[in-house]
């Protein structure tokens, strides 16, 4: 059922008895996801139960309120529709390398199942339970259309590298998913796993309330319902409209793909096998499988994913060679996060983070060049920027966000362009570029009323 290429088992103990166990991390969603179906299968085979733990950390790389909120509410349907298919949801909380495997020997399992993620953080999380547990361990990956390491072996240079790799594979991995059933074998009666949702939410009520405002309905059933929107009334003209921050033209998908509330295979099988206008189409689709697995390359083969360590040589001596380079101006995370640069373009897009927790794509890059140009070094830059990608975006503490930010400020899958000051060979932007693009005025006039 489940492609084997999906799924590695991470240690040496084999199988001998008790229930099979996901650890759900990255793929908050009962449906269409590989992890789960690998567990079930597995308990199928075994004739065991099948249970599904996630494990609630209070900090995560600068998240706020508002996603943990998004988080939880997602997860709250999680539980209540796998509660249909008789499978038990734990909801722990703490540090997963103490919790899990004190979870893991309390219900007796027999096997552990995660998700693949290259962050950083969550690899740590996983080889300290692998330390602590005697019990098998499998990461499957669920999230990308192809494993990230199916897809390449070393980091790519850029999206011209992977895209054959990938394509090549599509025959194989773009299929349609089985659906979850309902588990034949229950758990022992004594071992509750209802969770006190209430007070979870409660619990992160309490946490920052500065970013109180921008909210999203969350959940697998609101992330098939922008979906079926997109597909309906922008798809078409995505090619030309996803450019202009003036329209509605993007998907707004990526809040419910990074918490893995909806399946990018899922969304590439539909719209791959639909009839939407074809230049569309393919861009649509170079976003979300070329691009957005090359950032999941970036972060699982270079550890240095998130500082200039991380950028190609030839960004590096380009950004040592004009860090002495004059500036105009320079700012402080502060002044940044509360949009006080002299330049209105800039200061509507922080808005928009802020306000909406969600940037316009063609944007974000503005935004990142322009830390660059205002900030001393490539380091600080780095620094201010994904602090605030990770403290604002719905979609932050991703390997897009990270990707996407090292392609900005350390030519990451760039090329070299032209020398000029504080750049140096980095690609730059320009107000006067974007007001060739789409009307500048329109969009911080929006941004300044809403
Ligand atoms: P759509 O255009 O509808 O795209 C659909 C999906 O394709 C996205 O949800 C995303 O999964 C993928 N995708 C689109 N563009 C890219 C891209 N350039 N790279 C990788 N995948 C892509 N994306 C995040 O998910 N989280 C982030 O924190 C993030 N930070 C970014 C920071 C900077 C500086 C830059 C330049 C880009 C960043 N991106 C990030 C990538 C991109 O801007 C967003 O994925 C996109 O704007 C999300 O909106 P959407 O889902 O409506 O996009
Ligand atoms: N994953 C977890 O397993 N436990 C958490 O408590 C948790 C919190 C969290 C908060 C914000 C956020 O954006 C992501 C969070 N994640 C959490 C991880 C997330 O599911 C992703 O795996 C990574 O952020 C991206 O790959």
């Amino acid at each position: 059922m489940v492609n084997p290429k999906r799924i590695r088992k991470m240690n040496k103990p084999e199988y001998v008895s008790g229930p099979v166990v996901y650890w759900m991390s990255r793929d908050q969603r009962a449906g269409d996801n590989w992890a789960m179906l690998t567990c079930q299968e597995k308990a199928l085979e075994y004739r065991v139960p099948m249970v599904v733990v996630f494990c609630l950390v209070s900090e995560f790389l600068g998240a706020m309120r508002r996603q943990f909120l998004f988080m939880i509410e997602g997860l709250e349907k999680v539980d209540r529709r796998l509660e249909k298919l008789n499978i038990p949801f734990f909801l722990l909380r703490g540090r997963p390398e103490e919790q899990i495997p004190r979870f893991l020997s309390q219900i007796q399992a027999g096997m552990l199942i995660t998700d693949f993620d290259p962050l950083k953080i969550k690899r740590s999380w996983k080889e300290g339970v692998e330390r602590k547990i005697q019990i098998p361990l499998f990461e499957v990956d669920a999230h990308n259309v192809v494993p990230c390491w199916v897809a390449s072996e070393k980091q790519e240079w850029a999206a011209y590298t992977i895209r054959p790799k990938i394509h090549r594979r599509l025959f194989e991995f773009l299929e349609p998913f089985p659906e979850i059933q309902p588990h034949p074998f229950s758990l022992k009666k004594e071992i509750h796993s209802t969770s006190d949702w209430r007070a979870v939410i409660e619990d992160v009520k309490g946490k920052e309330m500065r970013d109180q405002r921008a909210h999203y309905k969350s959940g697998e059933d609101e992330a098939s319902r922008i979906l079926e929107r997109f597909i309906g009334e922008k798809l078409d003209h995505y090619s030309g409209d996803r450019n202009d921050p003036t329209k509605d033209g993007l998907s707004g998908l990526s809040p419910y793909l990074h918490f893995g509330q909806i399946s990018a295979q899922k969304i590439a099988y539909v719209i791959d096998n639909g009839d939407a206008e074809r230049a569309s189409k393919e861009a649509f689709l170079e976003e979300l499988i070329v691009r957005r697995e090359l950032s999941d390359n970036f972060c699982y083969y270079n550890k240095d994913y998130d500082t200039p360590n991380g950028f190609p040589d030839w960004a590096k001596k380009t950004l040592v060679e004009h860090q002495s380079d004059g500036r105009e101006h320079v700012y402080s995370l502060e002044q940044f996060e509360n949009a006080e640069t002299h330049e209105r373009l800039w200061n509507a897009c922080q808005m928009e983070m802020v306000k909406k927790g969600k940037m316009h794509g063609y944007m974000r890059m503005y935004w990142a060049k322009k830390i660059l140009e205002w900030s001393p070094t490539a380091e600080a830059a780095m620094e201010i920027a994904i602090a605030l990608n990770d403290r604002y975006e719905f979609d932050g503490r991703d390997p897009n966000g990270y990707t996407g930010i090292a392609w900005a400020i350390g030519g990451v899958h760039d090329r070299a362009w032209f020398q000029r000051p504080i750049f140096g060979k980095i690609r730059y932007m320009s107000e006067n570029g974007c007001r060739s693009k789409f009307d500048v005025d329109r969009y911080i006039q929006n941004m300044t009323e809403s």
